[in-house]
């Protein structure tokens, strides 16, 4: 199984003051897919900007995703502070901004220049979701890194069989050792 790997570069936006909101659309997110976003919350010199970029993905299926945000503090000078994403289900209709959004139940996390890149993994059924990045950035401007991959949902049966046969195989390996 080949990993294929999409890396999305955006060019800079300039915000010097106030908040800005970008929306982004990732498409359907591929199962064997990875794909890393590199997004700058804002560029420019002499500005703190309060931003809430917003990153559109479907799933045509129940699939296990694994994000995380990054945040690119350089020297104290560059860097988002107060930085969180979540993410968002459009619902049973698949429509964003109707009554039935909701927010995903505990997919709400902290980033900043000091974590890191710490994985967060949530199952979600088929539908169209979002990610929503906000933050504020220090004095010089701010950039972040979102990445995002999906893999499949093991079944209990799939597992179990997985299990059976690594023990087969095992007990063949330990009988052939005695011969
Ligand atoms: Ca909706």
């Amino acid at each position: 199984m080949s990993i294929r790997k999409f890396v999305v570069a955006l060019s800079a936006t300039f915000a010097a003051f106030g908040a800005q909101a970008v929306g982004y659309d990732f498409g359907t997110h591929d199962p064997i897919a990875e794909a890393s976003f590199t997004i700058p919350g804002a560029g420019f010199v002499g500005g703190v900007t309060t931003f809430a970029d917003t990153f559109v993905f479907s799933l045509d299926q129940a699939y296990s995703v694994t994000s995380t945000v990054v945040a690119l503090n350089q020297a104290g000078a560059i860097g988002i502070v107060d930085g969180e994403y979540s993410i968002l289900a459009a619902g049973g209709d698949s429509i964003f901004s109707t009554g039935d959004d909701f927010q995903v139940p505990l997919s709400t996390f902290s980033y900043d220049g000091t974590t890191g890149s710490t994985p967060h993994s949530v199952v979600l059924d088929a539908g169209n979701y979002a990610y929503v990045v906000t933050g504020k950035t220090t004095d010089f401007g701010g950039y972040y890194s979102l990445i995002s991959t999906v893999s499949a949902v093991p079944e209990p049966e799939t597992l179990g069989l997985m299990l059976a046969g690594l023990g087969l195989l095992g007990f063949l390996s330990r009988r052939r050792a005695r011969h």
